[in-house]
């Protein structure tokens, strides 16, 4: 049995933003969880910049793999792909 746990990976969003919604639509289908950060929050927004050096969102950290990436397009990519690797 493949588990996905809420801290495998990370993402830094924004309710409002339709590329994070995307994502977080994919990432149900997939059945892959989030730790999600909604940088509406200070705290996060500056971690998000201090991470991956500007304020943009989706962006995803894959603690596992050990990669972070900003791009919704290559946000679900790379979830469909980690999720095909452990069928
Ligand atoms: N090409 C990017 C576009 C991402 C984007 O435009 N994000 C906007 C929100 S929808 C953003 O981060 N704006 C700065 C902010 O919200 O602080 C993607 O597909 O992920």
């Amino acid at each position: 049995m493949v588990c996905y746990n809420a801290h495998m990976y990370t993402l830094f969003y924004r309710p409002t933003c339709p590329y994070c919604r995307k994502v977080l639509a994919a990432a149900q289908e997939l059945g892959i969880v989030f730790d999600l950060r909604d940088i509406g929050e200070e705290v996060y927004r500056a971690e998000l910049v201090e991470r991956g050096g500007k304020q943009q969102v989706p962006y995803l950290v894959d603690r596992e793999k050990g990669v972070e990436m900003y791009e919704s397009d290559d946000i679900v990519e790379h979830l469909k792909n980690a999720k095909a690797a452990l069928r």
